[in-house]
């Protein structure tokens, strides 16, 4: 298999490579933690590595090394279509290097042979309580996969620590082959008529999952396609791929990680940002009857402020400039329907609410980040179901966890354990560093 192969060809020196590193260098001190850190949710705190991904303050996300701009460009793309093949990106994000028509289609055949869902998994999501939310179903779906691991079954028969990537490899293949029909079921049986639409094999991971939804429509299944690039990773610091890489860590194989890994997703101050965004775009369309002049726009961004809330999708704990992955969203919705009311909105609090946020004085941040406008893109196609759009991000950020679990095994990366202290301790570190100051 391709994707094996070409990790198998790199392991040698990467092996060798951490190995030096750490051995000649394993004092050399990269951060120092302050007290507010600990207290602050470890926040910036440098002692994670990932080499999948970087988010640069500047420039935002680089997948391996490549800008959004650059991978919409250089990634391969099915015939007439403007986003490329999830595949290539899979493959891009797994073996570091951006692939051709041909190695995209391979992990796009892989997907398809493994894509089938087993019977069962769709009995246990008919057998929730219909108010359930999506994505308690789609973590229960996927822990419930857990039977299929052939790590979990391989590590039980004695497997060489060396070859524990291998079978990660083939679980990583076999979840993120079924995520598109088990998310669209979800979809289907929550809020359409609850029929399954059967997969068409002749259709690419990202399209397929479109078509799966109902949604047919050429821009939906590039939007799909763009959707599932743009949030696959973002580091690993974030509460999803560390959920997942501390499960992980554990030699929990990728499914119950991934099962992890999501139920951070589904927390408000993560996931679920996109819709609060989506929320408040309606409240001002609703508000002034349609789209506002900028003048009240920029009245109405004031009140939300005054009344001590946040305004959503603006503002970023690392980047402190637009997000590049916001702006690859209004790009495509300046191409494909730029008269449509609630992505004019969303266009017009891009031009209205950062110089609110910049006279307010308080966000350090006072650019859009990605959330400002997906659930616009969503809107547009008639996917309004919010509680729904944690789920698409969860498809595509276990790309970016799974394949970030294929080389944390192949690396040996080991159980993590970071140390805690008392507050008593903190205190008299504290006190200490006043009577040397
Ligand atoms: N509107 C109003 N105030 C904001 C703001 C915004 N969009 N963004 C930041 N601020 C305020 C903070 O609340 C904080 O106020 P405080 O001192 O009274 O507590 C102050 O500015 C400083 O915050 P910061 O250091 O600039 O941001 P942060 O790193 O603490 O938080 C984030 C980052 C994204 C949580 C914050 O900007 C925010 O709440 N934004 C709105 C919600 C949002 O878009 N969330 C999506 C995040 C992306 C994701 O993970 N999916």
């Amino acid at each position: 298999m391709i994707l094996k192969d070409k990790i198998a060809a790199q392991l040698p020196d990467w092996r060798n490579r951490v190995r030096k590193l750490v051995k000649e260098s394993g004092e050399v001190k990269v951060d120092e933690v302050t007290i507010s850190q600990i207290y602050g949710g470890a926040r910036n705190i440098k002692s994670l590595v990932t080499d999948i991904s970087y988010v640069d303050p500047n420039e935002g996300i680089r997948f391996r090394g490549f800008t959004i701009p650059e991978l919409i460009q250089l990634l391969p793309k099915p015939p007439g279509a403007e986003m490329p093949y999830a595949g290539g990106l899979y493959y891009l994000l797994l073996v570091g290097e951006i692939p051709t028509a041909e190695q995209a289609l391979e992990v796009e055949a892989e997907w398809h042979a493994r894509g089938e869902v087993p019977q069962y998994i769709f009995d246990i999501l008919q057998a929730m309580p219909a108010d359930t939310h999506p994505m308690t179903m789609f973590s229960a779906a996927v822990l419930s996969l857990q039977r299929e691991s052939l790590f979990a079954h391989e590590y039980h028969a004695g497997l060489k620590k060396d070859e524990y990537w291998v079978p990660t490899l083939e679980d990583s293949l076999n979840l993120t082959a079924k995520l598109p029909a088990i998310a669209a079921y979800i979809y289907r049986l929550k809020y359409q008529d609850g029929k399954r639409i059967a997969s068409d094999p002749s259709l690419d991971w990202g399209a397929d999952f479109a078509h799966m939804m109902g949604v047919e429509n050429k821009g939906y299944a590039d939007l799909s396609r763009l959707y599932f690039l743009l949030h696959s990773d973002h580091e690993s610091g974030n509460v999803s791929a560390h959920a997942t890489h501390l499960v992980g860590s554990a030699l929990s194989d990728v499914y119950y990680a991934s099962s992890a890994g999501l139920n951070g997703l589904a927390g408000p101050l993560h996931g679920l940002a996109n819709q609060e965004c989506l929320g408040w775009l309606l409240s001002v369309y609703e508000k002034f009857g349609g789209v506002p002049s900028k003048a009240d726009l920029r009245q109405y961004a004031w009140d939300t402020l005054n009344s001590g809330q946040v305004i959503p999708g603006y503002g970023h704990a690392v980047l402190r400039k637009t997000d590049p992955r916001f702006a690859a969203q209004l790009e495509f919705g300046t191409q494909h329907f730029p008269e449509d009311d609630i992505f004019k909105l969303a266009s017009m609090v891009y031009d209205v609410v950062p110089d609110v946020l910049r006279e307010q004085g308080k966000a350090k941040d006072p650019w859009p980040n990605v959330d400002a406008i997906s659930g616009a893109l969503q809107y547009h196609y008639g996917v309004r179901e919010f509680d729904f759009y944690t789920v698409m991000f969860g498809v595509s950020r276990l790309l970016g966890v799974t394949a970030n679990a294929v080389w944390a095994r192949a690396l040996g990366q080991p159980i993590e354990r970071p140390k805690s202290l008392t507050t008593a301790m903190l205190e008299a570190a504290a006190e200490k560093a006043k009577a040397q100051a």
